[in-house]
């Protein structure tokens, strides 16, 4: 990636990161720290690696996309509203009544969205299915899925990380944001994940870990899993992403309270100025 590349992918990440604070604040309320930190991520995917056509969502060659940590949908929306999947006025109808954009993902709502979730733990396996059926019909579309430090705790992930080793399923290539909190608090001082990316070596994945706000370090980490999804017998990806709950908001970053965070339009208004 030239530096250029990557400052055009930052400008990308600043405009989503943008449009994720002014549509949480426009309703005054939602999960802004866990969709701050997963925009780097969004950028690069969406900018460089999702082959994807926002004038046919359906398009059956694409590749898909489970945000298994539903809550975060407000950074998803901003994301492919940016790209043209639909007007960026829906953005301010966020959670409304009659919205096409509920506060966690909904696939028969959104266009765009491929899975719907919000209930933690069930994404990934939704994942492994979607990756499967896809190398079953012969298509070479690659499955990418998220999921939260929190998420973690289900006990459904790990069945789904066996299954997706078992299975050898190597176009899947899922993210764990690394943020260190959940809705209670730490994780660290809740349920400790320990050094993550070895737990996903030691279920049979391909695994890494890199600053999940470095776009270089996470373009070249996709970029690897989909260089050895082309060999036999290629393994899942999974590459964990150390993150900042809250990233880029100096009025909710780093804080356990910005979970589920109540803030005017005004704070919202502040804090996008300060993106510069
Ligand atoms: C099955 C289930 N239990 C509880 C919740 C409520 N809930 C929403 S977000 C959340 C915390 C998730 O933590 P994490 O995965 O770390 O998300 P992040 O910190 O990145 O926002 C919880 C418990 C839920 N959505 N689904």
């Amino acid at each position: 990636m030239t530096k250029q590349e990557s400052a055009d992918i930052a400008a990308q990440a600043k405009q989503i990161r943008g449009k994720t604070i002014d549509a949480i604040g426009y309703l005054g309320v939602g999960h802004i720290g866990g969709a701050l930190s997963i925009v780097e991520l969004l950028a690069v995917l969406y900018h460089r690696h999702m082959r994807i056509d926002p004038n046919d969502p359906s398009w059956p060659e694409r590749d898909r996309f489970v945000l298994s940590k539903g809550h975060a949908g407000p950074a998803l929306y901003a994301t492919l509203a940016l790209k043209g999947f639909f007007p960026q006025e829906w953005l301010h109808t966020l959670n409304k009544g009659g919205t096409r954009l509920p506060s966690h993902c909904d696939r028969n709502l959104t266009p765009g969205i491929d899975m719907t979730t919000g209930s933690l733990g069930q994404g990934l396996s939704a994942a492994c299915g979607i990756a499967l059926a896809a190398r079953i019909d012969g298509r070479e579309s690659f499955t990418y899925a998220v999921i939260g430090d929190g998420e973690s705790d289900e006990g459904q992930v790990w069945e789904a990380a066996m299954f997706a080793a078992h299975q050898r399923l190597g176009r899947l290539i899922a993210f764990t944001d690394y943020n260190k909190m959940q809705i209670d608090g730490k994780t660290n001082e809740i349920l400790d994940l320990g050094r993550l990316e070895d737990k996903w070596a030691a279920f049979g994945w391909e695994s890494a870990r890199v600053d999940g706000h470095d776009i270089e370090a996470i373009d070249a980490a996709i970029g690897a899993a989909k260089v050895r999804a082309d060999t036999a017998g290629a393994r899942p990806t999974m590459i964990v992403l150390d993150t900042v709950k809250g990233k880029g908001a100096a009025f909710c970053e780093g804080s356990v309270g910005s979970h589920n965070m109540a803030f005017d339009y005004a704070t919202a208004l502040n804090a996008i100025a300060e993106l510069g």
